[in-house]
């Protein structure tokens, strides 16, 4: 399919891709594939009072009818699967079949959200005095401003927005400047869902276009009382203090430097699959990438072997087509951040295997995923390059290995492969691995939306997706009610007038 098509598959038209001031490229060739129209301070400005006031109405929305939108949004995004993944590819490089995954990501969290708006319960508590009653109560938030990130240009949206509306909440969305085409399109399919919805207010999702002052008008907000951000350490370590100074809220997912520990009991073959597919999938652009692999002594030299077999032949190249594992980096600016990352491990006593340029497609930057050797976990190991390169560490106690694992300053996703339940129950429990996210015998990436989804130091301790996470988009309200005919005070204080 040409680029053309994929863009009308989508939905978009002249006015979407014409006109504007923000250049859009694929990263696929370098093609130009949009000049979209940005919006001003002021425009955001406007876009806040019109989500105030849809919220004013959606609020009052029964939570079940809530959740039949996104229950209807669920339908459109998988009549839309194929076109939306495509152009998620087209717009991102990642390669169609994670473009097909991400768009699926969409679909189950909106199955999740519906069955959602049917339980935002809260509990009864016990009251010491005669003739209460105790209980909490969950009530929308209000706007929330989702900012999101060039890797996971839809999916991250969608598990804030899924949830955020039927908890009630009305959406403002800044999607990367990298990629506002996939959000432009995705907003579309929220329309046909909203009409077949027929009452739902103007303004439930509206999409802000543009760079650090769209994101400034969001975050300086007082009327926007949750900031959902999804980025860099550095682009949470703007947004965190902004938000927490006028008293809002935020969920911050940022950086992440996950690393997998193999022990000499694990299925090798398994291993290398998890390795290779979280290492070099997304072309190493995932928050949850695979970054450091700490291997045994043991099964350090057979393993690093079979890699270096794998890498060897991957199959690089256009991600829209069939059979490629790795795509191209989103830009310039990441593909001289991996090759300076690089230099900078060698320097620190690394032996780098891969990581040159890959003529595959004129106008790309595509790189064969780098495998470096290192003696130590030196400051570069420690740093998130958004690359494929993978580090590899060796160990020789578990006691070392989950040392290594958890010294490093980001706490996103974890791993261990091991047949052994003493390890794998030691790398799970307090002594173990210090990230929101830690795994047995799969990768750190491609998690479900099932469990909630975050991580602690610099990823920055925000929770979305599945588990109890709607509570992050809602207010919590105890309520103590009297049904008696006294006033007895608690804590026993007499005071009588
Ligand atoms: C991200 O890279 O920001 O666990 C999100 C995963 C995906 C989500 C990644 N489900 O790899």
């Amino acid at each position: 399919m040409s680029h053309a098509d994929i863009l009308s598959a989508a939905m978009l038209d002249a006015a979407d891709l014409t006109g504007g001031s923000l250049k859009v490229h694929s990263p696929v060739d370098g093609a130009l594939i949009g000049e979209v129209a940005t919006h001003s301070r002021a425009d955001v400005e406007k876009m806040i009072g019109t989500a105030k006031s849809a919220f004013a109405d959606w609020k009052l929305v029964p939570a079940p009818r809530r959740g039949e939108l996104i229950r209807l949004f669920g339908e459109e995004l998988r009549n839309a699967k194929d076109a939306l993944g495509r152009l998620v590819s087209l717009e991102a490089g990642k390669i169609f079949q994670e473009g097909l995954g991400e768009v699926q990501e969409m679909i189950d969290i909106c199955d999740l959200a519906v069955g959602q708006s049917r339980q935002l319960f809260g509990l009864t508590i016990a009251s010491e005095r005669p003739g209460h009653s105790m209980r909490e109560t969950w009530h929308p938030l209000g706007v929330v401003g989702v900012i999101s990130a060039f890797n996971f240009p839809v999916a991250v949206f969608a598990w804030n927005f899924a949830l955020a509306t039927v908890c009630g909440n009305t959406t403002i969305w800044k999607p990367s400047e990298k990629t506002p085409l996939t959000a432009l399109a995705v907003k579309k399919i929220f329309e046909r869902a909203a009409a077949r919805f027929g009452d739902a207010p103007e303004g439930l999702l509206q999409v802000a276009i543009g760079g650090a002052d769209v994101g400034e008008a969001l975050t300086a907000s007082k009327d926007v009382p949750l900031i959902s951000a999804t980025g860099s350490t550095r682009m949470g370590r703007i947004v965190g203090p902004r938000v927490a100074e006028r008293f809002g809220k935020t969920i911050l997912e940022l950086g992440g430097n996950n690393a997998m520990i193999v022990a000499p009991s694990a299925d090798l073959d398994n291993a290398v699959r998890a390795i290779v597919f979280s290492a070099v999938g997304t072309c190493g652009q995932r928050c949850t990438s695979l970054r450091r692999l700490i291997v045994h002594e043991d099964i350090r030299d057979q393993l690093v072997e079979k890699l270096k077999g794998v890498y060897g032949k991957l199959p690089i190249g256009n991600p829209l087509e069939p059979g490629v594992l790795v795509g191209p980096m989103i830009d310039k600016a990441a593909f001289d951040g991996m090759q300076h990352a690089l230099e900078k491990a060698k320097a620190e006593g690394g032996r780098v295997t891969g990581g040159e340029r890959v003529d595959a497609v004129e106008g790309g930057h595509y790189v064969r995923p780098a495998i470096v050797e290192m003696v130590e976990q030196t400051a570069i190991v420690k740093h998130e390059t958004f690359a494929p390169i993978l580090y590899v560490l060796t160990y020789r106690t578990l006691d070392e290995a989950i040392a290594l694992q958890n010294d490093v300053p980001q706490g996103l996703s974890s791993c261990i492969f091991s047949t052994d339940v003493r390890e794998t129950e030691t790398f799970l429990s307090a002594a173990g691995s210090d990230c929101g996210i830690a795994n047995v015998n799969i990768g750190p990436s491609g998690a479900e939306i099932g469990g909630a989804f975050g991580g602690e130091k610099e990823t920055g301790g925000g929770r979305e997706s599945g588990s109890d996470a709607w509570k992050a988009y809602m207010r919590r309200q105890t309520n103590t009610v009297n049904y008696s005919r006294e006033l007895p005070l608690a804590q026993g204080i007499k005071f009588d007038i």
